[in-house]
């Protein structure tokens, strides 16, 4: 009986625990397609000054078969590819929390992946070209393969989150305007502030029944 007892205090601990885990992700947001001129959200590195990357080229201009301007995209941007270096990674140790981040990503190709990395170096989530929209064949002017991608984080890896590793096993990915959001989209605020509404709710109905008096929170 204790044995049983100690297994069912386990399991739900293990429930409760559980979900925390499960829901820490970054996920892909939403994918805009691209306009000329560029009109996403205010870039954090627009690679007009220095931005925190290694690998790869931070560039302007297109050259046949190597790299391609991203569609929008305005002065210089970073290209990672065979030609001009891969991987390239973007060091976000310096932001602290990071609920999104999104970025032009400039004629997708099924060859192009995104990882996102913990401090440890070990990889959070993959990303490719097809992910974002099939047939991701590179077009360098069609605004559905020059979108502004935006990817969500949530759980322990808003603070884990450390770097971007951009790969491409052929020319090119080509990347401009990131933009680092350190604080919860509205939406986000939205279902927190619903969460503590219901939890709110849950501690007044427990009180009333608990006394078997209405109590008010003014
Ligand atoms: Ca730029
Ligand atoms: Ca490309």
């Amino acid at each position: 009986m204790r044995t049983l007892m100690k297994s069912l205090i386990f399991a739900s601990a293990a429930a409760l625990a559980l979900p925390a885990a499960a829901n820490a992700a970054v996920t892909l947001g939403s994918v805009t397609p691209g306009t000329a001129p560029y009109s996403g959200p205010a870039p954090t590195f627009d690679f007009e000054s220095a931005a925190p990357v290694s690998g790869g080229l931070v560039t302007t201009g297109s050259v046949d078969g190597v790299r391609a301007q991203p569609f929008g995209s305005t002065g210089n941007y970073w290209t990672v590819g065979p030609s001009d270096g891969s991987p390239g990674i973007m060091d976000l140790s310096s932001i602290g929390d990071i609920f999104n981040i999104s970025f032009l990503w400039g004629s997708v190709d099924e060859y192009n992946f995104i990882d996102f990395l913990d401090g440890n170096g070990d990889v959070i989530a993959t990303f490719s070209g097809s992910d974002i929209f099939n047939p991701a064949n590179g077009s360098q002017t069609d605004p559905n393969l020059n979108p502004v991608v935006r990817f969500d984080i949530s759980g322990e890896h808003v603070s884990s989150l450390t770097s971007l590793r951009l790969r491409s096993t052929s020319n090119a990915f080509e990347t401009d305007n990131f933009a680092i959001n350190a604080v919860p989209e509205p939406a986000t605020w939205a279902l927190m502030l619903l969460g503590f509404g219901a939890i709110g709710f849950g501690m007044r109905r427990r009180r009333s029944s608990d006394k078997g008096v209405r109590v008010r929170f003014a």
